[in-house]
């Protein structure tokens, strides 16, 4: 039987994973289709007013796009609540998501890079925003592991895609960086091992992104000869 949820999504989309990870941790069954970036269907393109992924469906009708808004309409429906009970914290969530974007093009940036001079520009770029998701570690408040101490939540799901595919990059090129910075280096590997953030892809997926990266010619791909293996 088909589920009530159904994601519309490129299999290596970080923003359609953020959804999957939600959902996950909510424990809601829900169907994926892994449309072709390069020839997206029309079924999709009516339903995705910027023909970007994700798109939800709910009861095959009403379709949620903005991975955000997505994110909150399953929180909001389904418990466990993945929002701090305070109307301050959950505000200070809000906020420290609303940097994701800003957040994911700076440290996964060196992963667009088609030649060496602009991977080392991104990569020079990469501690002004780790500095900030540092500093915002430390006022928190509490130990970890997740943001808001021992319970995961939506701020979680959102920076875990851009944290897993930063430690992807390092571990083609090692950038370096993550190393100075321990209390995001505590959270990403915390992120890393949560049952819903592994669970939230295709499996092998640390490969079929390397080949993503070889696929788009991208510079760092010229390292996948040379790295470990990837894990699977
Ligand atoms: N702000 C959007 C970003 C979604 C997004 O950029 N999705 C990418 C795939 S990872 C996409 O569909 N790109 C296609 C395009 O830009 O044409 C969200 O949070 O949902």
């Amino acid at each position: 039987m088909p589920s009530k949820f159904r994601l519309a999504s490129f299999k290596t989309c970080p923003w359609v994973q953020r959804a999957a990870i939600v959902l996950r941790e909510k424990g809601i069954d829900y169907d994926i289709d892994y449309i072709d970036r390069d020839n997206r269907p029309e079924w999709f393109l009516a339903i995705s007013p910027h023909s970007k992924v994700p798109v939800l469906q709910v009861d095959g009708e009403c379709a949620l796009f903005e991975s955000n808004a997505i994110a909150e309409y399953i929180d909001e429906t389904a418990p466990p609540r993945l929002h701090p009970e305070d109307p301050f914290e959950r505000a200070r969530n809000r906020a420290w998501t609303d940097y994701v974007p800003t957040f994911a093009a700076t440290a996964t940036g060196g992963g667009h890079a088609m030649d060496e001079d602009t991977f080392n520009q991104k990569r020079k770029q990469i501690p002004a925003v780790f500095d900030r998701l540092e500093e915002a570690l430390g006022r928190r408040g509490n130990d970890g592991p997740y943001f808001n101490g021992a319970d995961f939540s939506l701020l979680d799901a959102a920076y875990a895609p851009f944290l897993q595919r930063y430690t992807y990059l390092d571990r083609l090129r090692p950038l370096g960086v993550i190393e100075d910075y321990p209390r995001l280096g505590a959270w990403r590997d915390a992120l890393m091992e949560r049952e819903s953030v592994k669970t939230s892809t295709v499996p092998g997926f640390e490969s079929l992104y390397r080949q993503n990266l070889k696929n788009r010619g991208r510079w760092i791909a010229r390292f996948l000869a040379e790295a470990p293996a990837a894990a699977e």
